[in-house]
């Protein structure tokens, strides 16, 4: 497996020299942040990123993401213009050398959780899924913003957006993946990239929004509608995890070949639908992280894997869930778990 970390370009406060630092480091997953979504990425400003990690004897391993455009999501008249943009993003990254795309397919909103610095026991801070909190937000006075968030809507798009899902059913949503993925897998097919799609986080309709990205059934209806090797997914432990019902091990072994990237992240359940981030170590959370990359290795997964969120500890303040020192610990955690299965059972 490729241990990777997340990087948010140079604006962010973890500096490439800092990964470069956590043992066995190697691949950093990015994206161009500052172009409008549904635009073309020019393979001049991939190259630039492709170089400023390389710089730093460190390689662009995934993409993540490449957002869809809401009207795509939607299925409106306008979509084919920016599914032609989409592929032309897929063959600018291709050339210059990126094999993992991730990208999601959640209207609107990516993943959401309903306080940013929940204190544990230990004196730390983590990210806080209440489900029932999310009744009472207000998704429209502008004051209800989380990281991975498309920020650029105003109040009355925002409004004009989420209304729009009122006509779109789980089915429709469905319907428009795989409209989207017949078009962009054979692109993708062409320029050797393997599609990761990420789960919704949490795996749930949230805020009275469609989401179908959250089971296994739904997984291998996408897998299948696309019979396609590079249509695949991200395994994310923390999102699939949140549901109780999911079992992760059996997952894996069922769509194994169609991994094409891992998020490793543990949680505490809370009851109906809550629930919190904790550190990566299995004993902490619900996530059998031994369990999980035990399965992941035995099935031959050999590709990118990142720690993912973290809490705040030491002190540490920055981007909820993207600090560098718990996602450090996670990374080292994972690799012990990893060479530790790898030696026992004989695989180099
Ligand atoms: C959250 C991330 C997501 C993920 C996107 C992929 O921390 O896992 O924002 O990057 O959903 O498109």
């Amino acid at each position: 497996m490729k241990m990777s970390f997340r990087w948010y370009g140079e604006g962010d406060e973890v500096t490439l020299e800092n990964i470069k630092q956590i043992p066995g480091m190697k691949g950093i997953v990015s994206a161009i942040y500052d172009i409008p979504v549904g635009e073309v990425w020019s393979e001049t400003a991939i190259k630039k990123l492709v170089q400023s990690i390389e710089d730093k004897n460190l390689e662009l391993t995934v993409i993540e993401s490449v957002p869809v455009h809401e009207d795509i999501k939607l299925g409106r008249s306008t979509r084919d213009k920016w599914i032609s943009n989409y592929k032309q993003t897929l063959r600018n990254l291709s050339n210059a050398g990126i094999e993992v795309v991730c990208y999601n397919f959640m209207p609107v909103f990516d993943w959401t959780r309903t306080n940013l610095h929940a204190p544990l026991p230990d004196g730390s801070n983590s990210l806080l899924f209440d489900a029932k909190s999310t009744n009472d937000v207000d998704l429209f006075n502008g004051e209800f913003i989380l990281p991975g968030w498309d920020i650029s809507y105003q109040e009355d798009e925002l409004r004009s957006v989420v209304d729009q899902y009122k006509e779109i059913s789980e089915k429709k949503l469905m319907n428009n993946l795989i409209y989207f993925l017949k078009e962009v897998i054979p692109v993708a097919e062409e320029e050797n990239i393997v599609m990761a799609i990420h789960p919704d986080d949490p795996p749930w309709p949230i805020f009275g929004l469609p989401r179908v990205v959250t089971n296994l059934e739904n997984v291998k209806n996408i897998l299948s509608e696309v019979d396609s090797p590079n249509n695949g997914i991200t395994f994310c432990t923390g999102s699939y995890g949140a549901n109780p019902d999911i079992n992760l091990i059996q997952f894996i072994k069922e769509v194994s070949e169609r991994i094409h990237f891992v998020h490793a992240r543990n949680i505490k359940r809370l009851g109906n639908g809550s629930f919190q981030e904790t550190s990566h170590l299995s004993r902490d959370g619900e996530i059998d992280m031994v369990g999980v990359i035990n399965t992941l290795i035995e099935s031959g997964y050999n590709g990118p894997i990142r720690p993912d969120h973290g809490r705040m500890i030491w002190g540490e303040t920055g981007r909820p869930g993207y600090g560098l020192y718990d996602r450090a610990l996670g990374a080292t955690y994972l690799n012990g778990i990893i060479d530790t299965v790898k030696s026992i059972n004989n695989i180099r």
